[in-house]
């Protein structure tokens, strides 16, 4: 079958709305069809400052989230990347195969180091990419499902396989980008230009899914729209609500050009209150379960135990044939 492989940051309290639809929707979806590798990547986590004792309580919040959202530990291999060090030592081959020129054009870098002062900037955060190459192509996915956001990157991993092989002799498998058109980029409510963000979205724009239902509800009915009156799906000249017309449509199922056909005749006040509706019927048991998930810290971290063996097993393959193609001694 073929593999997958993505990951997500336990850098914040609750995965959002984006998080969900941009990316581990399309996870739960794969797992029917692909073998497939999920993990917490907690190693990326620290390429900016952060708090241990967060960070260890948000991997786990992650991982419950991931969890209760659908992902089935039977079926897919659900770890902690820092669980498998093979992610760190062919992130370093990467970093090696990467050029400097090549990393200072990734936008999410520029993006996010702007932000900083500069003797804040790591070199981990530059090299942020490389290790992500690392985690897809220790697993040979074929397909990576992330959000639009993350097509740059993709793009590099690409090249640094490609680069790899035509040095070394083929050893990867070039990935794929999995990014579904209507749902890859969910924007922020309150600027509905910008990308739902935990790190630039205001409190406002952002919905997180382990929010009290009835604040988020609120947000949903507070969201930019425009001064026009017609419910129409053109994310260019109306992203307010084409963007509540995306969100509506990954909770029912329909298109958002047959929900703007639903909408003739009515107002933005119904559409909001419809996608209000929907977001609490959907977050309301995710939550519970979630809470159950983290009653029993212990079982959870078994969960966690078991994905990262079955993902050694495949990632420590994988790392040695790519150093015996480096030319390093085999350990004897
Ligand atoms: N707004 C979004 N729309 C669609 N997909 C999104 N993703 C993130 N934001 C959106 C996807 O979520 C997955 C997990 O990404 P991550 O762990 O790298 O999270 P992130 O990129 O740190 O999340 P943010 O909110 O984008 O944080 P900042 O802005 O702080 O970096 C990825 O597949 C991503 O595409």
């Amino acid at each position: 079958r073929p593999r997958v492989l993505s990951g997500i940051q336990p850098t914040a309290d609750s995965f959002h709305l984006g998080n969900y639809l941009g990316a581990v929707r399309q996870w739960v979806a794969l797992q029917e069809t692909h073998e497939t590798f999920y993990c917490v990547v907690d190693l990326h986590a620290i390429t900016v400052e952060h708090d241990p004792k967060l960070l260890r309580k948000r991997t786990r919040v992650s991982a419950a989230q991931l969890l209760a959202l659908g992902i089935d530990p039977e079926r897919a291999a659900l770890f902690a990347q820092s669980h498998v060090p093979e992610h760190a030592q062919l992130g370093w081959v990467m970093q090696c195969l990467t050029g400097f020129g090549e990393a200072s054009r990734m936008t999410q870098f520029k993006d996010k180091s702007s932000k900083q002062a500069q003797d804040r900037i790591t070199l981990g955060l530059f090299g942020y990419p490389s290790l992500q190459a690392a985690d897809i192509l220790c697993y040979q996915a074929t397909h990576v499902p992330v959000g639009e956001d993350q097509r740059q990157h993709l793009e590099l991993t690409r090249d640094l396989a490609q680069r790899f092989n035509s040095r070394f002799g083929k050893t990867f498998v070039l990935p794929e980008p999995y990014i579904l058109k209507d749902a890859a980029k969910i924007y922020d409510l309150q600027d509905p230009g910008s990308k739902m963000s935990k790190s630039s979205s205001s409190p406002a724009g952002i919905v997180d899914l382990l929010d009290d239902p009835k604040v988020s509800a609120k947000k949903i009915r507070s969201a930019v729209t425009d001064n026009e009156r017609e419910i129409v799906y053109d994310p260019e000249r109306k992203a307010g609500v084409s963007n509540l017309l995306v969100v509506l449509s990954a909770f029912t199922g329909r298109t958002p050009l047959q929900l703007q056909d639903d909408y003739v005749g009515k107002g933005y006040g119904d559409l909001k209150k419809d996608v209000a509706e929907a977001l609490v019927e959907f977050v309301t048991p995710v939550q519970a379960r979630v809470r159950s998930y983290l009653d029993d810290t212990a079982e959870l971290d078994k969960v966690l135990a078991r994905g990262a063996e079955r993902a050694r097993e495949v990632a420590s393959r994988t790392l040695a044939r790519a150093y015996d193609r480096l030319g390093f001694l085999a350990q004897r």
